[in-house]
């Protein structure tokens, strides 16, 4: 593949051109936390089940963007065993009885190294892969993911993973404000609520793509090849 021949999507609210040499795949918490029983997500009252649809879609996503030889990275939402990056606050908001830094059947609930915390076989990361761990919902906040995204030259980002109105979402809002360009497959994130989906996508596309653009992977994966 030509990696600095554009590659025309069809999404809305228009085309996207895809650069591939600039374009990377970022793949937002993927983590057992939130996709598995016993996680972060089912602590907050979720059905995890729910996100679990994006998987299969991610994962095809992924090998095609892998054998196309573009940039992937990976991101982990969650805290150092001590909490001392943990605000107050998000430790305790939801009054649940068990909360961040609580052991759960994955080990201490949203915590860096414990297994609840990595992200989930399907979609793990291969060695290269860059894996940026996060303390809050946008990639950006207190990460080095716009120093890396600067020094691979990367300025778009087909950005999927869960969920989709709050971690994807507050990721493209970071990103679109930081001059790139977010296209977003819709059967590649996911939610735990069916309306939040619906909604997460159209605030993103609506107002002529006020932050970015939305396709579904079938018409990403087919330009790869
Ligand atoms: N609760 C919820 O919907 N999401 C999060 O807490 N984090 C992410 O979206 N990754």
């Amino acid at each position: 593949m030509n990696m600095n021949a554009t590659l025309s999507i069809e999404a809305e609210p228009y085309t996207f051109e895809l650069v591939p040499a600039r374009c990377a795949l970022l793949i937002i918490d993927m983590q057992r936390d939130f996709l598995e029983p016993g996680g972060f997500g089912e602590m907050l009252g979720n059905d995890v089940s729910q996100l679990r649809q994006a998987i299969e879609p991610n994962k095809k996503l992924l090998e095609a963007w892998r054998a196309a030889g573009l940039q992937v990275l990976h991101t982990r939402e969650g805290h150092r065993p001590d909490l001392a990056d943990l605000p107050p606050a998000k430790k305790v908001r939801g009054h649940g009885a068990t909360t961040i830094g609580d052991t759960g059947p994955m080990g201490r609930i949203l915590i860096r190294g414990e297994a609840g915390h990595d992200i989930i076989p399907e979609l793990y990361p291969l060695p290269g892969e860059p894996v940026i761990d996060k303390p809050g919902k946008g990639a950006f906040f207190a990460t080095d993911l716009h120093a890396i995204l600067q020094n691979l030259g990367i300025t778009q980002l087909v950005v999927t993973g869960v969920t989709t109105e709050v971690c994807v979402n507050t990721t493209v809002r970071e990103a679109n404000d930081r001059g790139y360009e977010c296209l977003v497959p819709e059967d590649c994130v996911a939610s735990y609520f069916p309306i939040f989906q619906e909604m997460g996508l159209k605030m993103i596309k609506a107002q002529g793509g006020i932050f970015g653009w939305v396709t579904g992977s079938s018409k990403i994966i087919p330009a790869l090849a």
